[in-house]
Formats: C-alpha cells, structure tokens, sequence
C-alpha cells in the first residue's frame, strides 16, 4: 500500500516503477481513501500502542494506492525494496530511504507474512477483483 504522502507528493508513478522493476506482478491496484475507524481496522495489531490514534488519523489523511502484488518470496523480497520502518535506518535505494518523510509517513506499506498479505488483500479487494 502506497501511503498518503507518497501519493499526494506525487511519487506513485516512481514507486509502482521500482516495484514492477523488483519484479512483481501487480494483480490488483486502485486510488482509495480510508475513514479513521476503516484505518484502525487496517492496523488493529497497533490499537494499543501510544502511536495508534496518529497512525489512524495519517492513514485517513488522504488518497492510498493499496495492490495485491505477486512474487516467488514475494514478503521478504517485498520488505528488502521497501526497508526498514523508520527512514533513518533503510538501506540506500529502498524504497522508504529515497521516498518517506518520517517513521509514521514512511511512504508504503508491505504485509510481514503470507497470511497477513492474504488477509490485507481481502481487506482492499474482492475475490472477484483479483481472479
Ligand atoms: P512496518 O510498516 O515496517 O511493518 P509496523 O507494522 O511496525 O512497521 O508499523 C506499522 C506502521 O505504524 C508503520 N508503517 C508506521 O507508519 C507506524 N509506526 C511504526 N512505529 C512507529 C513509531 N514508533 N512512531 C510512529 N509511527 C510508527
């Protein structure tokens, strides 16, 4: 998921490029929006840390480009382009190093497991959307 800053900075084009370039396959992608409560939902794991009500209310801030990306080792190949939460600490040439402007507007999301890709996945698109 391409987050608010990213998009509304205009760096949606240059991050799907670098993506594509990774090679993944990006089987499903739109513009959305989420409300706070919808936000909250996306990051329930977070509800009880002392970020969670910012983090909602950046989520909800403006456009995101969620995708259902396809890879062989797709989650680990996926976190090492996008690197490391906070900015200051991702590798060169990642995606969050060239593009994020702080821990919490870290310009894009990535799932930490098949089973939570599956699960973010159905969270942003139909069965019927991603065949
Ligand atoms: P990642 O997105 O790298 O998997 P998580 O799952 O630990 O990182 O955190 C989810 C999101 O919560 C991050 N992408 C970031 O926007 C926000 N976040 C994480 N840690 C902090 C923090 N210490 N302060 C503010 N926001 C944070």
């Amino acid at each position: 998921m391409i987050k608010p800053d990213a998009v509304s900075a205009g760096n949606t084009g240059a991050i799907t490029k670098m993506i594509e370039e990774a090679g993944f396959r990006i089987v499903a992608v739109k513009k959305t929006q989420l409300t706070p409560e919808r936000a909250g939902q996306f990051y329930a794991i977070h509800k009880e840390r002392p970020f969670f009500k910012d983090l909602c209310s950046y989520m909800s801030s403006g456009a995101i480009v969620p995708m259902i990306l396809e890879k062989e080792n797709a989650v680990e190949d996926f976190r090492k382009l996008i690197g490391a939460t906070d900015p200051q600490k991702a590798a060169p040439g990642t995606i969050r190093n060239l593009f994020a402007k702080s821990i919490e507007a870290n310009a894009i999301h990535g799932s930490d497991s098949d089973e939570n890709a599956e699960i973010e996945g159905s969270f942003f698109f139909a069965k019927t959307e991603c065949f």
